[in-house]
């Protein structure tokens, strides 16, 4: 005979259930909203790690990188109003980016909804454009039920964050209830007929081109990319901020689509006669403002593989749309008789060619402090799995173009190109992955926005290397402003502390350098410092991207 189950409160049953389904961390920002919640997680203390933010929107990010680099939901536990604002950036990112995440939302007593009661929002409206799923938990004996649901959607399909809203007066309830078994993470497989359908195209194809991205990366889906390419000699690109796909040192690697792309690469798409999508949307960065690709029925032939039924047919309309996970996609295609490529030979090692040429710093740009040199070094020194994070801004093109990836999951950089994120996620990568060197790349702009994480890295003994890439400007405004209203500086210039004293007085370890050759021995100082560690690399202003300067810019816009 089964047991009735013990009374719990709220808070007790939320918590179990997340132990249930294999959490093992939670970021956070407290509020008086759930702390039945909190006092539960204090007593599974010894299986989940709750770790104390300092914003919602970096315990966001913190969540949304944990995300991206298990597979599994990251969780985010945050107050109602404020709380819930402040980590919305993290949401959208995880959204846009496809990343599994769970919201935990504090929420006023239900006997106060619908008063405007103290920081009450409506998170089905208000949440709902950002998640997959919005739900708000109004009875305790729910919540095993409603946490397995959520589970499940985040991960299943286009994986997403949901919310889950939690009203304060729920989590106190003393209920007995069940609990649930753990999720299962289920994907959609490959219709039948449907790679044989993509081997017609590619059999009949003169300058085929794979773009790999999206969410629902696994590393067996990485190694079956590599035998697709490789059996069929296939030139593979890299969607924006998803290089990490296949090994950038492979000679079927082409480089990444996206801001700071080369040139070569958006030649060889409009070129080319057939693309195979593999997991991307095909979004606005990588297809540069859908002008590489036209919607809604791109001159080249689109296979287009991606999880979501509804994302095919959405903005381009396929030649062969294909519903099925990564995972199961390349399985099959891995799997696949190869076609004969020696039609296309030439054009492969083209490809590979160039994006090789690109490796290459742009000569002639001003300043002591030459960043190709500073990422050569950096392609140089770390290992293969070392994970590099990155924040919003020009400063992360130099890592797009001259950074090497080789381990799948080594690359974090928010898709939506929001600000805030490089700090936060190097937290949870060195946290997820201590035994790995984490570097964030920052902008001055960014560090200012979330920075301030440095404390939560601090206050966990976690140790990334940050690298504050500081021009004293909004870069990337300024140079669109440049280009738009030349001469008419406005809104784009910042006063900035000197990072590296600013991070000393966290704990940190702090370095400036002003010249290329200071960088090699700061890195070393910083990776050996024993705790988080933050270069300030002090740039020409004049240097906005890896291919040009700002006078450039402006020079060019007066002539047009
Ligand atoms: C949260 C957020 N706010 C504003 C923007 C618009 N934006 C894009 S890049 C950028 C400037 C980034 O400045 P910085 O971090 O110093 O990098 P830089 O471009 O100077 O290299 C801004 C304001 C954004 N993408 N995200
Ligand atoms: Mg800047």
């Amino acid at each position: 005979m089964s047991q009735s189950p013990a009374s719990r409160t709220g808070g007790q049953v939320l918590v179990d259930a997340l132990g249930i389904h294999g959490v093992d961390t939670v970021f956070c920002v407290p509020g008086e909203s759930y702390l039945a919640a909190l006092d539960a997680l204090a007593g599974a203390a010894n299986t989940i790690r709750t770790v104390t933010c300092r914003q919602e929107g970096g315990a966001a990010y913190m969540a949304e990188a944990y995300g991206k680099l298990t597979g599994k939901p990251g969780v985010v536990m945050v107050t109602r109003g404020p709380g819930a604002c402040n980590a919305s950036v993290g949401v959208h990112t995880g959204f846009q980016d496809s990343t599994p995440m769970l919201v935990l939302i504090g929420q006023v007593a239900r006997d106060t909804e619908y008063r405007e009661a103290f920081q009450e929002i409506d998170y089905h409206t208000f949440y709902g454009p950002l998640c997959k799923w919005v739900a708000q938990v109004e009875s305790a004996e729910r919540l095993p039920e409603l946490v397995s649901q959520a589970m499940h959607r985040a991960c299943s399909g286009r994986p997403g964050p949901v919310a889950l809203s939690l009203p304060e007066d729920m989590l106190t309830d003393a209920v007995a209830v069940a609990d649930t078994a753990a999720y299962q993470r289920v994907q959609p497989g490959v219709e039948a007929g449907a790679v044989d359908r993509m081997r017609t195209l590619l059999a009949k194809a003169k300058r085929p081109l794979v773009i790999a991205g999206g969410g629902g990366w696994t590393q067996r889906a990485c190694a079956d990319l590599k035998r697709f390419a490789e059996a069929n000699d296939l030139p593979t690109g890299a969607a924006f901020r998803n290089q990490d796909r296949l090994d950038n040192h492979h000679a079927n690697y082409i480089g990444p689509f996206g801001v700071g792309a080369s040139p070569e690469i958006g030649k060889l798409i409009r070129q080319a006669d057939l693309v195979i999508t593999i997991g991307a949307r095909l979004g606005e960065a990588t297809t540069q403002g859908y002008t590489l690709l036209t919607p809604p029925r791109s001159e080249q032939q689109l296979v287009h593989v991606h999880p979501d039924p509804s994302e095919l047919g959405r903005v381009y309309q396929a030649d062969v749309p294909i519903c099925a996970s990564v995972e199961n996609f390349l399985a099959e295609a891995a799997a696949m008789a190869p076609v004969d490529a020696s039609a296309w030979q030439q054009w492969s090692a083209d490809a590979r060619a160039a994006y090789v040429a690109d490796l290459e710093p742009t000569e002639g740009l001003p300043g002591d402090l030459d960043m190709a040199a500073v990422m050569a070094h950096l392609r140089e020194r770390l290992p293969a799995n070392a994970i590099l994070t990155t924040d919003a801004g020009n400063f992360s093109t130099w890592m797009h173009r001259h950074y090497q990836y080789t381990d799948y999951p080594t690359q974090l950089g928010p898709t939506n190109g929001s600000m805030g994120y490089g700090v936060p996620a190097a937290v949870a990568a060195r946290l997820v992955h201590p035994d790995r060197p984490v570097v964030a790349f920052v902008g001055d702009g960014g560090m200012l926005m979330t920075g301030q994480e440095l404390a939560t890295a601090l206050h966990h003994g976690i140790d990334p290397v940050i690298l504050v890439i500081n021009n004293n400007m909004y870069g990337t405004i300024r140079m669109h402003q440049e280009r738009d209203y030349p001469d008419r500086v406005h809104g784009t210039s910042l006063t900035n502390p000197n990072f590296a004293e600013w991070a000393k007085t966290f704990g940190a370890h702090g370095e400036r350098v002003t010249r290329t050759e200071e960088f090699a021995p700061a890195f070393e100082r910083s990776l050996n410092a024993g705790k988080a560690a933050v270069i300030e690399l002090c740039i020409d202003p004049d240097v906005i991207s890896t291919r040009t300067t700002l006078s450039a810019v402006r020079e060019q816009s007066k002539k047009s």
